[in-house]
C-alpha cells in the first residue's frame, strides 16, 4: 500500500500551522475552515494526481474569475448555490417547517435599495416600449394558514429582453426591473414590467469557458426574483420561472423547481389584460 503524503500526521501539522493553529489571533471559525480547505485540496492534488501544469492553469483560473467578478455566477453554474438550499430544506423538514412557496437561489444579479412603492408600480423605464411585450404581474403574500399579510415587502428584480439586468449592464438606467414592493392590507401587490428573456453567461467569460470544458450551456430560462420579507417572519428567496421556455428544465443554475413555474397567457388587449392580471401586448 502506498502512503497518501497528505495524510502523514507531518502534513496535517504543516498544514495546521498554515491556518494559523499555532497562533493565539485571528478568528478560530475561519482557521477551522481553511484548515479543512487546505487538508482537502492537498487530497485531491495527491490522489487525482494534479499536474503543475492544471495547477497553475487552476490558480490563473481563480484570477481571470475573480478580475471578471464571476465568482458567484460559477457556483450557481456548479450547482452549488442550488445545494445550499437542498441543505435549508433538509434541516426545515426535520423540524416539521414545511408548506408555503419554495426557495430557490438568489443568484448573483441582485442590487439592493430598489425604489420602494405602495401596493403596485411600474418596473420597466419604458425604454423597451414597442419592442418589449407588457408584463402584469400580481400576487399575494400569505402565512401559512393562509392568511394575507400586510405591509410585506415584495423586492423584485428580473431581466430585460435581451436577459441583461440594470447595474450590470451599463446601458440600463439605474434601477430599471428593479422594485420594492410593500403589500396593501389583503397581502396584494401589483406591478407592470416587460417579459424578461432567459439569460445567458458570457459566452467569453471564465464561467462559461469552464461550462465548455464540462460540455454545458450557460443559459438560464426566462425568470424573475423575490425576496419576500416581513417583520416577525423569515426572509423567503425565491422565482418565478416562465413555462414555456425551452430552459426551463434545462436551467444551467439548477434554481428551476416544482410549484416556481409561472404560467404565462399572452392576450392582445391590454386594458383587459391588465384586470385580469395577465401579461398583454400593448398594441
Ligand atoms: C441569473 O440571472 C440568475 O438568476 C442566476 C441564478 C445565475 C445567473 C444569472
Ligand atoms: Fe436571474
Amino acid at each position: 500500500m502506498t502512503v497518501k503524503i497528505s495524510q502523514t500526521a507531518e502534513i496535517q501539522k504543516f498544514f495546521e500551522e498554515a491556518a494559523g493553529f499555532g497562533n493565539d489571533q485571528g478568528s478560530p471559525r475561519l482557521k477551522q475552515i481553511m484548515l479543512r480547505v487546505l487538508q482537502d485540496s492537498a487530497k485531491i492534488i495527491e490522489d487525482l494526481e494534479i499536474t503543475d501544469d492544471e495547477f497553475w492553469t487552476a490558480v490563473d483560473y481563480l484570477n481571470r474569475l475573480g478580475g471578471r467578478g464571476e465568482a458567484g455566477l460559477l457556483v450557481a453554474g456548479l450547482g452549488l448555490e442550488h445545494f445550499l438550499d437542498l441543505l435549508q430544506d433538509a434541516k426545515d423538514e426535520q423540524v416539521g417547517r414545511t408548506g408555503g412557496t419554495p426557495r430557490t437561489i438568489e443568484g448573483p444579479l441582485y442590487v439592493a435599495g430598489a425604489p420602494l412603492a405602495e401596493g403596485e408600480v411600474r418596473m420597466d423605464d419604458g425604454s423597451e416600449d414597442g419592442v418589449a411585450t407588457v408584463m402584469f404581474l400580481e400576487g399575494r403574500v400569505l402565512d401559512l394558514d393562509g392568511k394575507p399579510i400586510a405591509g410585506a415587502t415584495v423586492d423584485l428584480w428580473h431581466a430585460n429582453t435581451k436577459g441583461l439586468y440594470s447595474y450590470f449592464d451599463q446601458s440600463q438606467s439605474e434601477y430599471n426591473l428593479r422594485r420594492r414592493i410593500v403589500t396593501d392590507a389583503e397581502g396584494r401587490y401589483r406591478a407592470r414590467s416587460i417579459v424578461p428573456s432567459g439569460y445567458g453567461c458570457d459566452p467569453q467569460g471564465p464561467t462559461q469557458e469552464c461550462l465548455d470544458q464540462l460540455g454545458r450551456h450557460g443559459q438560464r430560462p426566462a425568470h424573475i426574483h423575490f425576496f419576500i420579507s416581513a417583520p416577525g417572519y423569515r426572509h423567503l428567496t425565491t422565482q418565478i420561472n416562465l413555462s414555456g421556455d425551452q430552459y426551463l428544465w434545462d436551467d444551467f443554475a439548477y434554481a428551476t423547481r416544482d410549484g416556481l413555474v409561472g404560467e404565462v397567457s399572452f392576450v392582445e388587449d391590454a386594458a383587459a389584460a391588465d384586470k385580469r392580471g395577465v401579461s398583454g401586448r400593448f398594441a
